[in-house]
């Protein structure tokens, strides 16, 4: 089985089923193009129906597909008669693979977490930490190692390393008076990364973003709106002060990384102060 993107079309991003192990399969591909930022691509199949997640939403699912168990497995690409083809153009990080299909909800607990390895079910799963050489190591400790391109020797088929923010999920705080000056802390957030701040009177929903090309985040705000557009540093952090009124005293916010989608924990403007007696 494959994940990677369409022949006709790099930027949307497909899902593919194996029945001989050479490029003959059942592929569905996503609704929406990926283009300039991280999304997560899950795939799953249950011996009969396969689906589609992009960023731990449902895309597509189709039933009734067959499957040899004997197929590779290839991320990026897709194993045809002559060899790997339809080469994915962009970067990959953090590769799983489950014997169990998952759920929806678990699909998203760890989208931007790390795994330990010893998750039951899971069958394999490739950090691509190396940053260097033609091997990547398999960490769920099943010894299945892969290599970069088609052989572990150097072809026109490898990838480059890169660094990646797939994983980075910003942190924020908020302190200070209300009504007055609050300083907004923020800290590993993608680098450079386009983040946007929402604000709610409202905690508790988590709430899915519906639109735009982050839909799939859980959020913590009921019904959020925009507070702010921030971009952070290089070392993806930042420190802004910004003036409130009393009307915005007590108010939720949570960041979303444009980079990566993440989500950071949920902060809160503190309550207006107690005028003294
Ligand atoms: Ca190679």
């Amino acid at each position: 089985m494959s994940l990677r993107t369409s022949v006709d079309d790099p930027t949307v991003p497909c899902y593919v089923v194996d029945i001989a192990g050479c490029g003959n399969g059942t592929e569905i591909c996503a609704d929406t193009p990926i283009e300039g930022s991280w999304r997560h691509l899950a795939g799953t199949y249950d011996g009969d129906t396969m689906r589609l997640f992009v960023n731990g939403l449902l895309d597509r699912e189709l039933a009734g597909v067959p499957f040899d168990a004997s197929s590779w497995m290839t991320a990026g690409a897709t194993t045809f008669f002559n060899g790997n083809q339809a080469f994915y153009t962009g970067v990959i990080d953090e590769i799983r693979l489950w014997s169990v299909v998952r759920s929806e909800e678990e699909i998203r607990s760890t989208i931007h977490a790390g795994l330990v390895g010893d998750e039951p079910g899971l069958l394999g799963y490739w950090t691509l930490d190396e940053g260097s050489g033609q091997q990547v190591g398999d960490s769920s400790g099943s010894g299945f190692a892969g290599v970069l391109g088609e052989t572990d020797a150097a072809e026109s088929s490898d990838p480059s390393w890169v660094e990646s923010q797939a994983l980075r999920v910003p942190a924020l705080s908020v302190v200070g008076e209300c009504p007055g000056t609050v300083t907004i802390g923020l800290s590993g957030a993608s680098s450079s990364g386009r983040l946007v701040l929402l604000k709610s009177p409202t905690t508790g929903g988590a709430r899915i973003l519906p639109r735009g090309p982050c839909a799939g985040s859980v959020l913590g705000l009921e019904a959020p709106s925009l507070f702010a557009a921030i971009v952070a540093d290089a070392d993806g952090s930042l420190s802004i002060d910004r003036a409130v009124p009393a009307g915005a005293c007590g108010i939720y916010l949570q960041l979303v990384d444009g980079t990566n989608c993440a989500v950071s924990n949920v902060g809160q403007i503190p309550l207006e102060a107690t005028p003294g007696e």
